[in-house]
């Protein structure tokens, strides 16, 4: 099927059914779905590493996203493959009384395992929407996901190596290697005080189960409200720091304007950045795609999904008119301030043609998403409220 989709080339096999390939919604937007091992058929968008965007129907399937549709996201091609359990050992250094070199079954049993369910999200989510286009991964809405994390709290690993007086950041780092002895490794640090916040965890399972190997088996880094830059996968060293952590993922990637808003003026720079951080607030809706058709005079429960940092999602005004009037969902479940939380509302059209749909929601704190895209370089945080158009007939 592959083989045939990539000869024939994609609008033709599309036309033949082939279901090989899909069309995101901007330029340049075909790419092929392609099965990983451990994963469902997922929207490729670079081979070497893999990265791959989970197809945006799986987030109306429901609030947590299952592991085989779970996104993928690698910056450095040399990735691990497979991971012998038994001979696995993180090493925790630097800035510490007692060095420690652990093995999984140590992990497990230094405490009690902690839970929360989270959302992870990569900074370039919806890149392929910004306007100006700006360079990186052209993604739709589908590299992040929901899941239940498993692990233990960086905080209880800390305290056991017993940090210096002088420690100021932890950095983590995986077993994935550059390809090229030039090419800076994938490092990223934490504030002390965050990395001891009791949240940020070392998750070996998602979803009660073993951590896919492409999402960072055996061990990965949980940052609850914070993008997935931070969600360092496969770690097997901790750093303690005393000084701020100046690797080339933290000085010169991953960061955004020190700006209001974090943006800048469309097509330029900013003076002044600093490393990204927490989540912007989100919605969407997930029951309805664009140019779907309702029928008029019949009810319609229109469902979606909302999340932000971490502070709680208050509430989600829905539109059916294109952002003239609002009325206030139904909110779902509630699975823990980081979650997706889900949100429902009717929606019954009175007149025939084209309706725009709008969700917009508001967190604890007041943030609420633009009605006008923000934009900077790099092309990180996007969180406009997002269209739906649908034809009642
Ligand atoms: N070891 C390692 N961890 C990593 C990365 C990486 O390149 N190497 N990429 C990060 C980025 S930018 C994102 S968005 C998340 C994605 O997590 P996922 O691949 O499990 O979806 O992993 C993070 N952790
Ligand atoms: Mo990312």
């Amino acid at each position: 099927m592959l083989a045939t989709g990539a000869a024939l080339g994609g609008p033709l096999s599309r036309l033949l059914g082939a279901a090989d390939t899909v069309l995101m919604p901007f330029e340049n937007g075909e790419r092929d779905l392609v099965a990983y091992p451990q994963k469902r058929p997922l929207i490729r968008m670079t081979a070497r590493p893999p990265q791959l965007e989970t197809p945006f129907a799986v987030f109306n399937e429901g609030l947590l996203t299952p592991n085989d549709a779970f996104f993928v996201r690698y910056h450095l091609s040399d990735i691990p493959t497979s991971v012998d359990p038994g001979a696995f050992r993180l090493k925790i250094h630097g800035k510490v009384a007692t060095p420690l070199t652990l093995s999984l079954d140590d992990i497990k049993k230094l405490a009690p395992p902690v839970e929360v369910v989270a959302v992870n999200q990569c900074s370039g989510n919806s890149r392929g929407f910004f306007k100006p286009r700006v360079n990186g991964g052209q993604l739709g809405h589908g590299a992040m996901g929901n899941a239940r994390w498993t692990g233990v709290a960086v905080k209880t690993i800390l305290e056991k190596a017993g940090l210096a007086k002088e420690a100021r950041q932890v950095a983590f780092n995986g077993l994935d290697k550059p390809p090229l002895p030039g090419t800076p490794d994938f490092v990223k640090a934490l504030d002390v005080d965050h990395a001891l916040d009791g949240e940020v965890m070392l998750a070996w399972a998602m979803n009660g189960e073993d951590l896919p190997m492409l999402n960072g088996y055996p061990l990965r880094l949980v940052v609850p409200g914070y993008y997935g830059t931070y969600w360092v996968k496969h770690v097997d060293d901790i750093e303690v720091l005393d000084s701020v952590f100046t690797g080339f993922w933290m000085s010169a990637a991953y960061r955004t304007p020190d700006t209001p808003g974090r943006s800048v003026a469309p097509g330029t720079t900013a003076k002044k950045t600093e490393p990204i951080q927490r989540f912007t607030i989100r919605s969407f809706i997930t029951s309805l795609t664009d140019q779907a058709t309702v029928t008029v005079g019949r009810e319609t429960v229109v469902r979606g999904i909302a999340f932000d940092s971490g502070q709680g999602i208050r509430e989600v005004a829905f539109s059916s008119d294109g952002g003239r009037t609002w009325r206030a969902a139904n909110l779902g479940e509630d699975l823990g301030r980081y979650s997706f939380r889900e949100w429902k509302i009717a929606f019954t059209p009175t007149q025939r043609g084209s309706h725009t749909l709008m969700a917009r929601a508001l967190n604890r704190i007041g943030e609420s998403q633009p009605l006008e895209p923000l934009w900077n370089p790099a092309g990180y945080l996007r969180n406009v409220v997002e269209t739906v158009h649908v034809e009642a007939v």
